[in-house]
């Protein structure tokens, strides 16, 4: 469960249906070229926010029959529909995940017993671990180090997926935790926190950049840091670039260029306009080979 893992994409047609085929591909694009060490499906990534809960199944399914235990897996199952979250978890346990994982419940302003109170109930239904997803910007939760003690108290919750730029937080959770499994999620931070002795990452550019991050990863575990910092810049430049042109939408248009067939993104995410498309090739061909 540690090392580099990819937030997995997944492929749509432009009816916004899963095309299994593509997703395959995408999945294969990961552990053959990108070589990463493990996918975590279903989250921001895969767009879990704008797709059903038979389409959710319907991704866990086919990531497992293809990937049949070469790599681990970790199931994002986090819904604001509790009933949902507790479907799912069931679901991806009873096939043989590896663990799950929540998004910090979002949208109304719940307070912190509220958010504890739904990863206890979800472990009480559930038997499997699980990791927090932690990602302030897009959820608005922010939690303290008491706080992440609180949830840790859970022996359920095996860690977190950090992705926040506080890494005086990220070191004082590292320190206080030896035991608990903490994922960076910035992929443009890999370095930083992993001099921070994180357990791993789970990021979207490992989609088309796994083999760099694993890199930077394995440097940083060495100490050689010049050697990462020399990765991590040319990773910057590619990610600088991706997320000028459109983060999700790039990243798929750099694999289909590699003859991925990754589709399109859900609506309301708009596709790439024609000029767009063309620096998306451009970035593909400049940094990945
Ligand atoms: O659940 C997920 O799909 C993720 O792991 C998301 C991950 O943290 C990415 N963030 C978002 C909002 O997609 C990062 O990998 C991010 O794309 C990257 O660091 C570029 O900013």
């Amino acid at each position: 469960m540690k090392g580099i893992f990819s937030a997995l994409m997944c492929s749509f047609d432009e009816r916004g249906n899963v095309n299994e085929k593509g997703l395959r591909e995408i999945i294969r694009y990961n552990l053959d070229v990108c070589k990463v060490d493990g996918l975590y499906v279903n989250g921001s990534t895969g767009e879990n926010f704008l797709i059903s809960t038979e389409q959710k199944k319907q991704i866990f399914e086919t990531v497992y029959d293809e990937v049949g235990g070469e790599v681990p897996l970790i199931a994002q199952i986090g819904s604001l529909n509790i009933d949902e979250a507790i479907d799912l978890g069931k679901f991806v346990t009873g096939m043989g995940y590896n663990a799950i994982s929540a998004v910090t419940p979002f949208y109304y302003k719940f307070n912190f017993e509220e958010i504890k109170d739904y990863y206890d109930t979800i472990l009480k239904e559930v038997d499997n671990q699980l990791i927090i997803y932690s990602i302030p910007a897009l959820t608005g939760v922010h939690m303290n180090l008491d706080q992440f003690a609180e949830l840790f108290n859970n022996s359920k919750v095996i860690g977190v997926k950090f992705t926040a730029p506080d890494f005086y937080l990220l070191e004082r959770i590292r320190h206080t935790f030896p035991d608990k499994l903490i994922y960076s999620g910035f992929d443009e931070m890999l370095l930083s926190a992993s001099v921070l002795n994180v357990d791993g990452a789970i990021g979207s550019t490992f989609n088309i950049n796994g083999q760099r991050a694993k890199q930077i990863f394995d440097f940083v575990q060495k100490g050689q840091l010049q050697e990462a910092l020399a990765i991590q810049k040319v990773t910057n430049d590619l990610i600088s670039e991706v997320l000028e042109n459109g983060l999700y939408q790039t990243i798929k248009q750099i694999l289909q260029s590699k003859g991925v067939d990754a589709g399109v993104c859900r609506k309301p995410m708009k596709p790439l306009a024609t000029e767009k498309l063309e620096v998306a090739n451009t970035i593909g061909k400049r940094y990945l080979q």
